[in-house]
């Protein structure tokens, strides 16, 4: 039997009334969770001598094994080069780039000791399954160190277009270190395509063959699309049973009989946050009957606070939160409800089901897990709306949202409006719809695909030979 190896930047080791606010967490420990297996990454810790072995915690069939990173590495690594650089340049945040040799060269090193610590660890059996942008080179890494078995790698963020890219220092020895992989998978066909762009740019179009694979230094790198869904079921029982809990009904009699309008995400600027607060503005300007009668709960917890782009976003929304609410609330309420902090993904699916209407208005997402999250944890006899950025990944599947421009204010105060005033019959046919599309395409489906498609690149390639092979993209 196989074992599935998952390597992502930060290892969430599960503990009581801890819930990771980020989807490649809830994803990946979804995984996990269901087929067993090791889990690498980084503690949370940093360490002023040289990290040692990784420290293994085992729970049910998963076992966590971490790595401290070295003090000196550590921000130069994260909020430098993986968060300075490449999060703004794969968000199409060109401006925010902020681009550092030294930086770039924490990165490789923090990559190379992922490497050094994982390598021992591994069995002759394992699939290994890497996460996200913050290790690109690790599968590289690992080849040095004479790793053979498959490597897989997951990308949640979007992939620039080759145009974009380029302008990033060193973009070439990212789509190169990308083909020491077996499978690499991306969230939509958008970001295959791009990823498509980058190929042609760096290699020539003729490294790319037709049913989507790589030749490239004497491996063959398979690409495909594997959407990240959601664990339906569970969200659906969580979003019924936390009705009853205290936080769900303090925060539902709080508003006193009021209509909820709900957004829930990391405090980032792509999630659009700044513009979503200047729409909900702008529908309460032109809808002033609805003054007294909705509550805008936005749930933001904070991430990255270190970063200096994330201490600027946070001010701008505590003030454009203060100024709305300064113009337009009353003695006995607040338009905004603006929150910094983490709940119980049970008690937060209890606050998706409590609203009327779901606000996702990335200004760039991978997929966004919190649009899915909505549409499950609605009640459906008398289901919310989601109004939906065109710009989520999510919205690709998701075409019964009600989708808007992010940027476009009046646009959203408009889809706002819509959702509000939407009759049962077509509200219960939209998430009729949307359901199908997510249980199409839940968690499972989601892990299930990557590591069977990882699974079968084990096996010789014979197309170069002439023979067939299965196309491997998408649902
Ligand atoms: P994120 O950018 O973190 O994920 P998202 O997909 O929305 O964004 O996932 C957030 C997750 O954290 C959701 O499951 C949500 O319920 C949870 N969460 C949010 N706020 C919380 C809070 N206050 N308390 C507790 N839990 C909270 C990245 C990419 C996305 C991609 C995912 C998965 O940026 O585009 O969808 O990975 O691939």
């Amino acid at each position: 039997m196989t074992r599935l190896v998952a390597v992502s930047n930060r290892v969430t080791v599960p503990r009581p009334r801890a819930t990771p606010a980020g989807g490649l967490a809830v994803g990946v420990l979804a995984a996990m969770k269901s087929r067993g297996g090791l889990w690498f990454g980084w503690s949370g810790e940093v360490t002023d001598g040289e990290p040692g072995e990784a420290a293994l915690t085992a729970r049910q069939d998963v076992t966590f094994a971490t790595i401290d990173l070295p003090r000196d590495d550590f921000e130069p690594y994260y909020g430098g080069y993986c968060n300075g650089a490449l999060w703004p340049m794969f968000h199409y945040f060109v401006g925010d780039v902020q681009y550092c040799d030294l930086q770039r060269a924490a990165y490789a090193r923090v990559n190379r000791l992922f490497a050094a610590r994982l390598q021992p660890l591994l069995r002759d059996d394992d699939l290994v399954w890497v996460h996200d942008y913050h290790l690109i080179p690790l599968g590289d890494e690992l080849r040095r160190l004479g790793v053979r078995r498959p490597l897989g790698f997951f990308l949640h963020i979007p992939f620039p277009h080759a145009e974009v890219l380029r302008a990033l220092p060193g973009y070439d020895s990212l789509v190169r270190d990308l083909l020491a992989y077996d499978l690499v998978g991306f969230q939509t066909r958008r970001d295959l395509a791009c990823f498509r762009s980058a190929i042609a740019e760096v290699l020539g179009a003729g490294a790319l063959r037709a049913d989507d694979a790589v030749q490239h230094g004497g491996r063959c790198t398979r690409l495909g699309v594997f959407p990240i869904g959601v664990d339906v079921d569970s969200v659906q029982q969580e979003a019924r049973q936390s009705l009853s809990s205290d936080s769900v009904k303090r925060m539902s009699s709080g508003l006193l009989g009021r209509r909820c309008v709900i957004g829930v995400d990391r405090l980032d600027y792509s999630k659009g946050l700044v513009d979503r607060f200047l729409a909900y503005e702008r529908y309460m300007e032109a809808h002033p009957d609805s003054l007294n009668r909705i509550t805008f709960l936005q749930i933001a917890p904070l991430s990255r606070a270190d970063v200096r782009t994330y201490a600027e976003i946070r001010r701008t929304l505590e003030q454009a939160a203060g100024r709305i609410n300064g113009r337009f609330a009353d003695t006995d309420w607040t338009p905004i409800r603006y929150l910094n902090r983490n709940f119980s993904h049970e008690t937060l699916m209890g606050f998706l089901r409590s609203a009327c209407v779901g606000v996702v208005t990335p200004v760039r997402d991978g997929m966004n897990l919190v649009a899915k999250e909505f549409v499950a944890a609605q009640d459906p006899a008398d289901p919310g709306v989601l109004v939906l950025s065109t710009l989520a990944g999510a919205a690709e599947e998701m075409s019964d949202a009600l989708l808007v421009n992010p940027r476009d204010p009046r646009a959203v105060a408009d889809a706002v409006h819509e959702a509000l005033t939407m009759p049962l019959d077509e509200r219960r046919a939209r998430h009729g719809r949307l359901m199908q599309v997510l249980a199409r395409n839940d968690i499972h489906a989601w892990h299930g695909r990557f590591v069977q498609q990882l699974q079968a690149s084990a096996e010789p390639d014979l197309t170069a030979r002439g023979a067939r092979r299965p196309q491997l993209s998408v649902a």
